[in-house]
């Protein structure tokens, strides 16, 4: 095995990856020891990011993966689109976010419901990243309930114009487009693309985030954008059709997590069996042991389900309740490693010579985007009731 301790995976899951999967992940394995695990710390406290990543996750493959070639991806399954999305959190969160927003709210979008002028513009770019894309549903008084949506589409002469603002936007401030979802003038939602440049839009970075710090995150304004019918993305009319895409990505939530539990165990393990106190390793208490013992447990559980709705999205049946829950649980899941593993490290935990305290501020932007924690509750509530306890 390439990775005997760094990477685990206890019922040696990644041996059922067919080996085009296995090439992908170690080549993404490769570049998130060489270029991200040695400046993610730097870039994390500075707030900062490197705009190449872009380019060179376009080049491993990392966005749209499951997507064909056609489409700009790379043809391979779920699961493996699953896999890449885990070894890119591993390295950080942010990582991953960039790749979740590209291939899965961006692409996705342009390839299911484009026209083929979209198709033709945008995919093979967004998927080389040549193009930086971003999506904007939530607003400022609109998360939870994006139904709930201010910005507007109203008709001008033969064209239209949009009005609103989307807050919380990652990667907005980098971005050469944008999928935007506004309502028309009969209160339907419809989905659009955008060029960042038109006349009427206006970009502010978020700051002062202590989460995702090596993340872009922007409010995009829309003061009387001028669009036409050809911005609008033919196939998606309703808020099903942005829901459709949440799918995808928290699908990818779901495995990423899963990375950034990885590296919290690791670190953690990795510090008990050096760090001595009472004259013996903390790794021989048994209270640490628990720590350490339960925290592989819960990876394990959440790489079971992980791998299981991969085989189900690639039968073409996995449930959108059933990614909520998966998205929901490892999440929870990571977060609670990264919590243990931070006490394993006591106080040297908090300082950024280790990545948990990163993992751990990063963890609570997971559980909070892509659906909050509570709001995945209340779908597999509904799912399994039949009734909706969110309204
Ligand atoms: P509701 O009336 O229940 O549904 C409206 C229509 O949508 C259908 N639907 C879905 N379709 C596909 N996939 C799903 N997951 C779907 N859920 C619902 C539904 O059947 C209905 O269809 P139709 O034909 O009857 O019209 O809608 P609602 O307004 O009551 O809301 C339901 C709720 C609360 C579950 C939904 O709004 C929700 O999921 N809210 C959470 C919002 C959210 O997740 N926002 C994420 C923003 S993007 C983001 O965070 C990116 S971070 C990326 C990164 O950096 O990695
Ligand atoms: P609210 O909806 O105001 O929720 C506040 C609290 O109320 C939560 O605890 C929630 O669970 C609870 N709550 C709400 N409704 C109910 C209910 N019915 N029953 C019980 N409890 C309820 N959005 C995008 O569109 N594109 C992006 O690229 C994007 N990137 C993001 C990046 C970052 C760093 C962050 C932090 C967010 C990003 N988001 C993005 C926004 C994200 O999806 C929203 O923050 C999320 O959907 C929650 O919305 P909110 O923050 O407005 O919280």
């Amino acid at each position: 095995m390439a990775y005997p301790f760094k990477y685990h995976d206890y019922f040696d899951l990644d041996a059922l990856l067919p080996e085009e999967i296995r090439m992908a992940r170690d080549a993404v394995r490769d570049w998130v020891d060489r270029e991200i695990v040695p400046t993610i710390e730097e870039h994390a406290m500075d707030a900062t990011y490197s705009r190449d990543w872009m380019k060179q996750l376009g080049e491993m493959g990392c966005f749209g993966p499951s997507l064909s070639l056609d489409a700009g991806g790379q043809g391979l399954s779920e699961t493996g689109y699953g896999v890449l999305m885990r070894e890119l959190e591993r390295g950080d969160t942010s990582v991953r976010s960039m790749a979740s927003v590209q291939g899965s709210l961006v692409m996705y979008p342009i390839s299911a419901f484009g026209s083929p002028m979209q198709k033709e513009k945008y995919l093979k770019a967004l998927g080389a990243g040549d193009l930086i894309g971003c999506f904007g549903l939530t607003e400022p008084d609109h998360g939870s309930d994006p139904g709930g949506m201010e910005t507007r589409i109203v008709q001008d002469g033969s064209g239209y114009r949009l009005s609103g603002s989307k807050m919380w936007i990652t990667n907005a401030p980098i971005a050469d487009m944008a999928i935007i979802w506004a309502k028309n003038e009969e209160g339907k939602i419809q989905g659009l693309t955008l060029d960042m440049d038109r006349p009427g839009i206006r970009v502010e970075t978020i700051t002062g985030k202590w989460s995702l710090r090596a993340s872009a995150t922007g409010t995009i304004y829309l003061d009387d954008v001028a669009v036409t019918k050809d911005d609008f993305l033919p196939g998606a009319r309703g808020l099903g059709y942005a829901l459709k895409c949440l799918n995808k990505a928290r699908f990818g939530i779901s495995w990423g997590a899963i990375g950034a539990a990885v590296d919290c165990y690791h670190t953690a393990l990795s510090y008990a069996l050096e760090r001595e106190q009472f004259g013996k390793v903390i790794g021989s208490f048994q209270l640490i042991q628990k720590k350490l013992a339960e925290m592989i447990t819960v990876i394990a559980q959440a790489q079971l389900m992980a791998f299981r709705i991969g085989q189900l999205a690639d039968e073409g049946k996995v449930t959108s309740a059933q990614i909520s829950m998966a998205k929901r649980s490892n999440v929870h899941m990571a977060l609670q490693v990264a919590r243990e593993a931070r006490q394993i490290l006591g106080a040297m935990g908090i300082t950024s010579d280790y990545s948990v305290m990163r993992h751990m501020v990063n963890l609570e932007t997971v559980i909070t985007y892509e659906g909050t924690h509570d709001i995945h509750l209340l779908i597999t509530g509904q799912d399994v009731t039949g009734i909706a306890a969110y309204k």
